[in-house]
């Protein structure tokens, strides 16, 4: 069975999935989407995924996206990093993929990636506010216990730390959030863990 993953390494959204795949044991490759020359925008891009987003899961010529759906797939078949409650993991996986990821990613492409004449410092600000506000949620809620939705790492944890394990600026600073500092301490200890660049190809550096 192949299992072709189109990621990139500067895509905290990829790494989540491809966390996940290695985690879970799945035998995978990763294809590289040279994301900054405008490939998921290509018409042979979009015929595979039209939402002309990355991630993308070809499992054996079925096609996956949406990490959070790579995610559902890996737990699936693998029956790893399930937890025992679904609607938790998926609680946490829509919550990341909202207001977690959903600013974070947004707010690293602004603030590292996007042309400094392109960039937006009110954008930056109200990302950057939307962020905290979740960060604080999930520190209430590392507080109180070592992971998201289980008693065990789950898909939701990989979720909601993907970009926090990336070191180029985004307002977020591990220190600041000692429960999340921990709890991505743990994560990153969990054997086989690997860091995005180390997982993916990137386009800089
Ligand atoms: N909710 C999606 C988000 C995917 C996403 O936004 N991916 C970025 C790369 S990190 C992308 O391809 N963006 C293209 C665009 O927004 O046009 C997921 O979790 O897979």
């Amino acid at each position: 069975m192949a299992n072709t993953l189109y990621c990139f390494g500067e895509s905290g959204n990829a790494y989540k999935a491809a966390l996940a795949l290695e985690l879970a044991g799945v035998d995978w490759t990763p294809r590289f989407v040279d994301f900054f020359k405008g490939e998921a925008r290509s018409p042979e891009f979009r015929a595979v995924n039209p939402m002309g987003e990355v991630p993308v899961l070809d499992a054996d010529g079925r096609i996956l996206t949406q990490s959070g759906v790579i995610q559902k797939w890996v737990m699936d078949t693998t029956g790893k990093l399930a937890g025992d409650d679904p609607y938790e993991v998926l609680r946490w996986t829509i919550f990341d993929n909202q207001k977690v990821s959903g600013m974070a990613g947004p707010l690293r492409f602004m603030m590292n990636f996007l042309p400094e004449d392109k960039r937006n410092a009110d954008v930056n600000a109200f990302m950057a506010g939307r962020l905290k506000a979740a960060l604080q949620v999930l520190e209430a809620e590392l507080s109180t216990r070592d992971w998201l939705a289980s008693d065990s790492l789950t898909c939701a944890d990989i979720s909601c730390a993907g970009y926090l394990f990336y070191d180029e600026p985004f307002t977020f600073t591990r220190a600041d959030w000692p429960a999340i500092d921990a709890w991505l301490t743990r994560i990153s200890e969990t054997p086989g863990w690997k860091h995005p660049y180390d997982l993916m190809q990137r386009a800089f550096g």
